[in-house]
C-alpha cells in the first residue's frame, strides 16, 4: 500500500550550493514526488533580492548520497498509520549528491524575495519518480550572493497503489 510522508526542511541558512533535499527510495518501494515548498527568512527587502537556481532531478543509478547536512525526519500525515518509513532521505547537503549517470532536471528559476517557491503535480504521470538505486533530489546549484535561512517541505508517495 502506498503512503505519503512529508519531509520538513527545518530553517538552515546557507552560502554555498546545497541539495534541499535526497530522496533514495527502498527496496520495492518506488517514490513519487507529489509536491514541495520552498520559502526563506531572510531575504525581506529589494536590497537583498536575488535570483536562484533551483532544480528537481532524478538520478539513475549509480547514486551517491552527499553529506554535510542532516538526516530527514519524514512523518505521515495518518495519525492512525504508524508504518515505518522505508526510504533514505537527507536534507541541506553542502555537498551534493550526484550520479554517474545523466540526471532528468527539471528547472525551477526562483526570486527569493517575492514568495515560496511551490509546486505540486497533481496528475501521477507527470510526478517525478524514482525506483531502489535511484533518488530524487532539489538542488540549489548557483550559490546565493549572502546567506540565506531556507525552510520548507517535501511531499512524496512511497509504495505501488
Ligand atoms: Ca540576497
Ligand atoms: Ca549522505
Amino acid at each position: 500500500m502506498a503512503r505519503i510522508w512529508y519531509i520538513p526542511l527545518p530553517p538552515t541558512a546557507r552560502t554555498t550550493v546545497f541539495d534541499f533535499v535526497e530522496i533514495g527510495p527502498a527496496d520495492d518501494k518506488p517514490l513519487e514526488l507529489m509536491g514541495f515548498l520552498i520559502g526563506q527568512h531572510t531575504e525581506v527587502k529589494e536590497a537583498e533580492e536575488e535570483q536562484l537556481d533551483v532544480r528537481v532531478t532524478v538520478m539513475p543509478a549509480t547514486f551517491t548520497s552527499g553529506s554535510g547536512g542532516s538526516a530527514g525526519a519524514p512523518w505521515n500525515p495518518d495519525s492512525q498509520d504508524s508504518t515505518s518509513v522505508g526510504f533514505a532521505s537527507e536534507v541541506f547537503n553542502t555537498t551534493q549528491a550526484s550520479t554517474s549517470g545523466t540526471a532528468k532536471e527539471l528547472y525551477y528559476p526562483w526570486n527569493v524575495r517575492a514568495n515560496p517557491l511551490e509546486e505540486w503535480y497533481p496528475d501521477a504521470p507527470m510526478r517525478p519518480k524514482a525506483a531502489q538505486g535511484e533518488a530524487i533530489v532539489i538542488r540549489l546549484m548557483v550559490a546565493p550572493l549572502d546567506s540565506i535561512t531556507f525552510a520548507g517541505w517535501v511531499c512524496v508517495k512511497e509504495g505501488i497503489g
